[in-house]
């Protein structure tokens, strides 16, 4: 519609302003602008342009409401303009407001397993005693694991460490490989590598299969200890070993020491603590025994000590393998072994 009289341009401005007012958003504004503002195209351009055709004596009166009318149209779009932009501001002010009084969202921390927590205590308690740390294989060889042990293939002892083998064909034939039973096939592993005096501790898992029970995992891990020089005796390992148990229990817990039998030591020792849940008394955990065994030891066998090439008439030794686990359960009084090991979080947690 072109505008050439006064009543068109109160009509036009009718229109301008309430399609003004509808303007939600600075994209409608910006059209708004185009289409009665814009230099080219816009109508109250157009109104302005219509002057020139009137007749003289129409101009003045029509001249000024047109320039008003586009003056007042000016304004109220910048007004209208401003408007929506601090409204955009407050916006994102106000959604992305932090309310510092709200409590915070803590994030769960990892920790140490409670098994590798006791590892680590047991081996700093013979780090303080001199001892360094080395490492053996899980998959070893029955070589190692049995026959230097003194424990040959039709020997019964084989019997209380049953386990997972692997058959391996070598050059040279035939050779059995097994998940190892315990970390004693590192006594030998070490020998083999260095002269005496030896002190080392060799943590690591072993497996064996196993009727699990409250004390009975089939999956275990095991500190080998091993200390071979001149002139070392019994009371060497019986300090040791109580130096050891005082630091994991404190000086009241109760040890016990009885003779037992490994085929790769002589003398042979068993070390057992005080059942924690029964105090002695007997029950489910310590299986009525009162005592809790927590590990194996004894003089290095003479003929262990030949086999890797060391003079048993000069140096003589002990070795000791001690479970984690068990050592675990007794500090902090968890009554059966097999919770380490669900991954339960809830368990976890409490350590
Ligand atoms: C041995 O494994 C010998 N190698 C220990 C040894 C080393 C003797 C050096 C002499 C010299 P034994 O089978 O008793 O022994 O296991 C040693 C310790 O491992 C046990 O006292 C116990 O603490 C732990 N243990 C054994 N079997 C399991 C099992 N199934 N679950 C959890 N802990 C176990």
């Amino acid at each position: 519609m072109s505008v050439t009289n006064i009543d068109d341009l109160d009509a036009l401005r009718g229109q301008a302003r309430a399609s003004l007012d509808g303007a939600a958003d600075e994209a409608a504004i910006e059209e708004w602008r185009l289409t009665y503002l814009s230099r080219k195209r816009g109508r109250v351009t157009a109104a302005v342009d219509a002057l020139k055709s009137l007749p003289p004596t129409e101009r003045p009166a029509y001249g000024k409401r047109v320039h008003a009318l586009k003056g007042e149209l000016e304004a109220e779009f910048e007004a209208r303009r401003e408007a929506l932009a601090r409204h955009r501001l407050d916006e994102m002010v106000t959604s992305g407001r932090v309310d510092v009084t709200l409590p915070g969202r803590s994030k769960p921390v990892g920790r140490l397993h409670p098994v590798t927590q006791t590892l680590r205590d047991m081996i700093a308690a013979f780090a303080e005693l001199g001892f360094q740390v080395a490492e053996g294989p899980e998959i070893e060889w029955d070589y190692y694991n049995f026959e230097k042990l003194r424990i040959p293939r039709d020997h019964p002892a084989r019997d209380m460490q049953d386990t997972f083998w692997i058959d391996v064909t070598r050059p040279d034939g035939e050779r059995p490989m097994l998940l190892r039973t315990h970390t004693s096939p590192n006594q030998i592993r070490v020998m083999e590598r260095q002269q005496p005096p030896v002190r080392v501790v060799v943590p690591g898992r072993c497996y064996r299969a196993e009727a699990t029970d409250a004390t009975h995992e089939w999956m275990l891990q095991q500190v080998e200890v091993l200390a071979v020089d001149e002139g070392i005796s019994l009371a060497d390992l019986k300090g040791t070993l109580d130096h050891f148990a005082k630091r994991m229990f404190g000086p009241d817990r109760r040890v016990m020491l009885h003779h037992s039998y490994f085929p790769f030591v002589e003398p042979g020792v068993e070390m057992a603590v005080d059942c924690f849940l029964c105090g002695g008394a007997g029950c489910r955990t310590c299986k009525g025994t009162g005592w809790i065994e927590i590990m194996g030891a004894g003089m290095v066998h003479p003929e262990a000590l030949a086999g890797v090439g060391y003079d048993p008439e000069r140096y003589t030794g002990f070795a000791a393998g001690i479970g984690v686990e068990r050592i675990a359960l007794l500090r902090h009084g968890i009554d059966d072994i097999r919770e380490f090991y669900k991954n339960d979080p809830r368990f976890l947690d409490q350590f």
